[in-house]
């Protein structure tokens, strides 16, 4: 089922028109509502009136996240207080965290996009969901919530965590969705079998998993565990929460709503666009957005995109799995690595656990170092030293024929590292202390 066809399904070249009145329109919007994009504007010496067509976009200066943080709590609104119905606030690791602010109207329009999502996903009218994303400040729980509503479906707001009150409900209530973070997931499962629960066994269909990188290996290792269909969402909270992207059960890329968040992708050095189908940074502009519209946002999020229609029949460009982000490149000595690469490695040796953790340290005489955490299965450990020391050279020179650099790797026993019920850790950057 399609949620809203006549959008989704749009000749690309209507679309066009679409984005185009939509981006006339935003220009006057900000620069008659928003202090701070009036005057970059100015700075940049735009008049929102020569603005007609969606390829002038490129004219406009990019928003990031050091102007949220430059003019936290408030600074980025384009409505007065009283116009705002609802806050979310998205931690980061660093200063202030990053405040975003709806009105009424952005509250149906993230209600649409996520109705568009659980559609996309393969939900269906009669279905239930149990959403075990994070409801607090977080905006993974309402997100969900509100798309819930919207498409009619039976919602549990289960938050996250509780993990034997998930597993209760599940039971019990047999949902057929199931939304949170795929290291949730993976965790749920561990702790199924604890409980002597089969996983497989579940009511738990379909998944909707985001809000963290997780590879497609990671995804094979979710669908076996739990046999169900894991798609992939995606989603920031300065540009709405989750319900920006959404895979449908063809898992050929995630289907972006251009309509209303027109995506470009840039090369993070130069600023220029790519080609289709080259990586690059995801730029966002939220085209109908009131409370906080941002004018090409730099998400930080590798992506390419594949602007080919899709068997499922949408239209709309779908944008890669995150590859990783500009700032969750680890650079060693030199050399770009993402846990993503480690990941995918990791996965595909038998043995191995999906859990692990990258440690990067400053070692003597300046040089920096990784190591690689990973859980191995229970019975590796009974077996000869030479057997474990086979895996371990395995699994450096599968790191290092995708990397290019030699790792140390330390096997540890099962749940060793820890779980997460949100977003999980994993890169320790101890050269950042
Ligand atoms: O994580 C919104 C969300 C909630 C998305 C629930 C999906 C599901 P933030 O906390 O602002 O918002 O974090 C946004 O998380 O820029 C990405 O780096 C990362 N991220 C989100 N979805 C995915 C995904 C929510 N599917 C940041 N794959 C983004 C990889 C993701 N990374």
């Amino acid at each position: 089922m399609i949620w809203n066809e006549q959008i989704e399904c749009m000749d690309p070249q209507q679309l066009k028109g679409v984005q185009s009145e939509r981006l006339a329109k935003l220009a006057e919007y900000v620069y008659s509502n928003s202090p701070f994009y009036q005057q970059r504007f100015d700075q940049h010496k735009i008049k929102p009136d020569s603005i007609k067509t969606i390829e002038q976009i490129t004219d406009l200066p990019f928003t990031t996240k050091i102007d949220l943080r430059d003019n936290y709590p408030f600074g980025m609104f384009s409505v007065p207080q009283k116009g705002i119905t609802e806050i979310h606030v998205s931690s980061g690791t660093t200063g202030n965290p990053t405040v975003v602010g709806y009105t009424k109207e952005d509250i149906k329009l993230w209600s649409d996009v996520m109705a568009r999502a659980l559609c996309c996903a393969g939900a269906e009218p009669d279905d239930t969901i149990q959403i075990a994303y994070g409801y607090g400040l977080f905006t993974g729980g309402l997100g969900f919530h509100y798309g819930s509503l919207e498409m009619g479906l039976t919602t549990i707001p289960a938050s996250s965590g509780q993990t034997k009150r998930q597993l209760k409900i599940m039971q019990d209530f047999k949902p057929r969705i199931l939304a949170c973070t795929p290291s949730y997931a993976l965790y749920m499962a561990e702790q199924a079998k604890e409980l002597g629960i089969d996983p497989r066994k579940s009511s738990w269909k379909i998944g909707i998993f985001g809000a963290e990188p997780w590879s497609d290996s990671m995804r094979d290792e979710i669908e076996n565990l739990w046999d169900m269909l894991a798609t992939d969402v995606y989603g920031l909270s300065e540009i709405i929460g989750p319900g920006v992207a959404q895979e449908c059960p063809h898992k050929d890329g995630l289907h972006i709503f251009s309509d209303v968040f027109f995506p470009e992708i840039i090369d993070p050095a130069t600023d220029q666009p790519v080609e289709p189908g080259q990586d690059g940074e995801l730029v966002i502009t939220t085209l109908t957005k009131q409370g906080i519209p941002l004018i090409r946002y730099r998400t930080r999020d590798i992506v390419s995109m594949n602007i080919e229609k899709c068997r499922c029949g949408r239209t709309s460009p779908r944008i890669s799995k995150i590859k990783g982000r500009t700032d969750d490149m680890i650079i060693i000595r030199g050399i770009n690595l993402f846990p993503s690469q480690i990941e995918e490695v990791l996965l595909s040796i038998e043995g191995t656990q999906p859990h692990y953790q990258i440690v990067v340290d400053r070692k003597e005489h300046g040089l920096d170092m990784v190591q690689v955490q990973v859980e191995i299965e229970e019975q590796l450990f009974s077996d000869e030293v030479r057997k474990l020391n086979e895996l371990k050279a395995k699994i450096q020179n599968g790191i290092e024929g995708v990397v290019g650099l030699r790792v140390d790797v330390k096997l540890v026993e099962p749940k060793t590292i820890v779980r997460s019920e949100g977003k999980s850790k994993r890169v320790i950057d101890k050269r950042k202390n």
